[in-house]
């Protein structure tokens, strides 16, 4: 299968981590295809930068159909454009954060997640409600760091998404931790090591999703509100997707 996996900031290092993330846990007949948009902000730190990032995900989407993509992941942590991608495919498209949430559900009853910054922790807090899952977790926890932080070597963003996830451990009554950034793909093991409780990360959970839907025949339902969205003219920067047909 072929599995589009699209970073929603334009942060080259980042997508190359999420990307060899991916691929690591990637079933050997699944091509992972990493990438990310054009246009957009280099991270994801607000609802602004949210709402601009998700146009660049649905730009992506576009692109992968024309590739013949089996399956797509949203690879940031807020899961920008999620439903609206899901209108542009047949395939099915996993974002990360629901993925995450997902697997902590079938491995405790209780996580909490550990995110950047405080003020994206809301987004997370949303998608929770939405999906289902305010019920399962305990806390939306923040080390405090900015997203890009994690790009930096010699930051002191591990040891502070450490000492958060410890203190989610002594104090939330949890028995696993979700980990609320796309780029902290590659820090999984690490840290499940040094807190001493499963660790979840969304990446390579959505990668599993998505092989799992493929491999059960199953893709985005096009009756109801996920259907191809209705033609109809876009004015300005948006023409081109006056050229949207329903049929596909
Ligand atoms: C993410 N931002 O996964 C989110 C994380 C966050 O650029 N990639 C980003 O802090 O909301």
């Amino acid at each position: 299968m072929r599995l589009r996996v699209i970073n929603p900031n334009t942060t080259a290092a980042m997508t190359r981590k999420i990307g060899e993330a991916a691929q690591r846990i990637a079933a050997p007949g699944t091509t992972v295809v990493t990438t990310q948009p054009a246009d957009g902000p280099v991270s994801i730190e607000s609802h602004f930068d949210e709402a601009i990032s998700a146009v660049g995900v649905l730009e992506e989407v576009l692109a992968g159909e024309k590739e013949g993509t089996d399956a797509y992941v949203i690879a940031c942590f807020g899961d920008p454009g999620l439903l609206a991608a899901r209108e542009l495919t047949r395939a099915p498209v996993i974002g990360i954060a629901e993925a995450a949430f997902h697997a902590a559900s079938l491995i405790s009853t209780r996580f909490s997640v550990v995110t950047t910054l405080s003020r994206t922790g809301i987004i997370a807090e949303h998608l929770l409600e939405q999906y289902g899952f305010r019920h399962h977790c305990r806390r939306v926890r923040a080390a405090e760091i900015p997203v890009l932080d994690l790009e930096e070597d010699g930051s002191a963003a591990l040891s502070r998404i450490i000492d958060e996830c410890r203190r989610a451990r002594d104090e939330d009554g949890i028995g696993a931790i979700v980990l609320g950034c796309g780029g902290m793909a590659d820090l999984t093991q690490r840290i499940s090591q040094e807190v001493g409780l499963p660790v979840v990360e969304g990446v390579t959970a959505a990668v599993k999703l998505a092989e799992a839907l493929v491999g059960l025949g199953l893709g985005t339902s096009k009756h109801g509100d996920l259907a191809f969205p209705r033609p109809k003219p876009f004015t300005g920067r948006f023409e081109r997707y006056s050229q949207l047909s329903n049929e596909r």
